[in-house]
């Protein structure tokens, strides 16, 4: 039984909600592994098609649980290598989409930054607050914020650690869509339903092709893709797509 998180399924989508409200679920460790283990069970079931990670209204996660981090040291961190477990969200093969109403700070917008797609809420706020605890992003937000912005604009936002609006965000494509608050959970789940009905195994040879991009050279690249392509050709749901083409009927995806 988990204590800080709820799960739940609907037509093939996967639902991962933070529940620790009384603290705008700031992330400890214990909710950490109750989201990666929650991530990954819905990653090996086979009714399972598309993954959505949502908070609530006032926040996604307004970062680290700070108590908690205060009782760090080099050597805690060293032994408990609390790295494994966010590394492991980077190696769920299905899609994963972030729902983010609220505060998505620090280590919560890392989480939000490991998920494939990302809708928001207008009024959401992003951010690293981090250099203001007197440290820096640590489960990967130099690297992300920087892939995606670019050098200046990343150093800029996670040197100040003030908070970055939604519009912001949109605008330098960190987020994919940002709609009214009280939409944030109809629309990702429309998104997520839309996803679940494309063939699965096609969705996660494309997810490994694209963020191989970010750090393969071209040619590296195109040969991951390349290798992807023929193992689509072993799947059954390539017969289906093309003979459904054929037929001038829609069709009806597997996942095999
Ligand atoms: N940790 C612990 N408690 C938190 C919290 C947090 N990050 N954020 C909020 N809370 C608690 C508040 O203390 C308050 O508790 P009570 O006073 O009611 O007991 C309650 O949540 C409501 O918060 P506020 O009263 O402050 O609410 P406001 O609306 O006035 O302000 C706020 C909202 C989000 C602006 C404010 O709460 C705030 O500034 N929160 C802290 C933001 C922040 O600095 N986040 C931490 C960044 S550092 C790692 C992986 C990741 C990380 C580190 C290591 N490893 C794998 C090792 C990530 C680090 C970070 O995220």
């Amino acid at each position: 039984m988990s204590k800080y998180i709820k799960a739940f399924s609907e037509d093939g989508v996967g639902v991962v909600q933070l529940h620790r409200p009384e603290v705008l679920n700031a992330l400890n460790r214990v909710m950490v592994d109750e989201i990666v283990n929650q991530l990954e069970s819905f990653d090996k079931n086979d009714t399972i098609r598309v993954i959505v990670l949502i908070g609530n209204e006032k926040a996604f996660a307004a970062g680290a649980d700070i108590e908690e981090m205060m009782e760090a040291t080099p050597l805690t961190l060293e032994l408990l290598n609390p790295f494994v477990e966010w590394d492991k969200i980077g190696r769920i093969k299905k899609p994963i989409i972030a729902a983010v109403n609220g505060f998505a700070l620090g280590g919560g917008f890392e989480l939000a930054l490991h998920c494939d797609l990302i809708v928001a809420a207008e009024d959401a706020k992003f951010g690293f607050p981090e250099v203001k605890l007197g440290v820096l992003p640590g489960a990967g937000g130099t690297q992300f914020l920087t892939k995606a912005m670019g050098v200046r604009k990343a150093l800029e936002w996670i040197w100040l650690g003030e908070p970055m609006s939604a519009d912001v965000a949109y605008e330098y494509g960190v987020i994919n869509r940002m709609i009214a608050p009280e939409l944030v959970m109809e629309e990702t789940m429309r998104l997520a339903k839309q996803l679940a009905k494309q063939p699965p195994i096609s969705l996660r040879l494309i997810k490994e092709a694209v963020h191989a991009a970010v750090d393969l050279s071209l040619q590296d690249g195109k040969n991951l893709e390349r290798k992807n392509f023929y193992l689509a050709f072993a799947s059954e749901d390539q017969k289906e797509g093309m003979r459904a083409f054929s037929e001038k009927r829609p069709a009806s995806f597997k996942g095999r």
